[in-house]
């Protein structure tokens, strides 16, 4: 049985409903703090879990025989900034706590999600390479950096079989993001749609690494479904599709709405921006286990456009 912990989030939720039509329904227990998200409900069994309660997350994984833990639960860059012992107890302990059960239990898989984010304004921003300089500024980036080295810890000592990618931002329809700073990226295809104009908060030539939920879900997958021993890199993998910057995405989406106008007031989230890398060299994601992208930005923008002009009109 899958445990998805974090599965009311921007990527629990679509993970969710990916490893159901891959496993069947009732093999892929849904748990989050929040109550159960409209798109899950009545696809498959759903728990109310706080990761933080290891003894409750040990109970759960031997009542219904977890074999494989997928912790999505985190407070992300922006949210973080707002408050950085908590985002970093949060985001440290509940790592801890399902690297150490995996461990105690003999999980057979873990996936544990990490980010672009753990660079900083001294890593190289164009094709940043898997093996850097990594001095992370956010609290978000310095956690995931941490719980990096923890996952190959646990990996090298314990052989827990955890695996990891580096995400860039990723942009969804289906559910709402989660309090980061490239969640400009989504809230401008609502705002076009409802108001055809948007206010960034990030200057227009903020280029970042970007990618469709679409392919992050298929990279999860396709990373978790590889045979071991094509996985070098048990820190996390650098993963890559698109770059592009809130001038370009504004210009791809008048495309398709002429009126959309956009202006820019950057806030705190632009020096978190700055400090991240322009574009992600994935070459061990693409060697060892034949990473691939399939959206770009024109693609990704129909797509978007098209998904949510039907929600928005229901
Ligand atoms: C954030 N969406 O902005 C997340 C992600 C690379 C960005 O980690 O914090």
């Amino acid at each position: 049985k899958i445990l998805v912990i974090g599965a009311c989030g921007q990527i629990g939720v679509e993970l969710t409903l990916a490893l159901r039509k891959m496993y069947g329904d009732a093999n892929v227990i849904a748990s989050d703090l929040r109550e159960e998200h409209e798109l899950l409900k009545g696809s498959g069994p759903y728990v109310s879990l706080d990761v933080m309660n290891k003894e409750m997350l040990h109970v759960l994984v031997i009542r219904h025989n977890i074999t494989q833990i997928y912790l999505l639960a985190a407070i992300l860059s922006a949210t973080g900034e707002k408050n950085p012992l908590l985002a970093w107890h949060i985001n440290m302990a509940s790592l801890l706590n399902v690297l150490d059960i995996a461990k105690e239990e003999g999980i057979d898989k873990v996936y544990w999600p990490s980010s672009i984010a753990v660079f900083g304004p001294d890593s190289p921003k164009e094709s940043t390479p898997q093996h850097t300089i990594i001095e992370p500024t956010t609290i978000y980036g310095i956690s995931k950096f941490a719980g990096e080295r923890w996952c190959e810890y646990y990996h090298n000592r314990y052989g827990v079989d955890v695996r990891s990618l580096r995400y860039p931002g990723l942009i969804s329809y289906k559910s709402a993001p989660g309090g980061g700073t490239t969640d400009y990226a989504i809230e401008i295809f609502h705002e076009a749609l409802e108001e055809k104009k948007y206010t960034c908060f990030l200057s227009e030539g903020t280029y970042l690494p970007m990618m469709y939920m679409p392919d992050a879900i298929r990279a999860t997958i396709e990373l978790m479904e590889s045979d071991k021993g094509k996985i070098k890199v048990r820190s996390s993998y650098n993963l890559g599709a698109m770059s592009f910057s809130p001038k370009e995405i504004a210009a791809e989406i008048k495309k398709h709405i002429p009126e959309f106008t956009i202006d820019y007031a950057p806030d705190y989230r632009q020096a978190i921006a700055n400090g991240w890398p322009q574009s992600m060299d994935d070459e061990n994601a693409r060697n060892d286990w034949g990473w691939k992208p399939e959206y770009y930005l024109e693609k990704m923008t129909a797509d978007m456009l098209k998904n949510l002009k039907e929600t928005v009109k229901k």
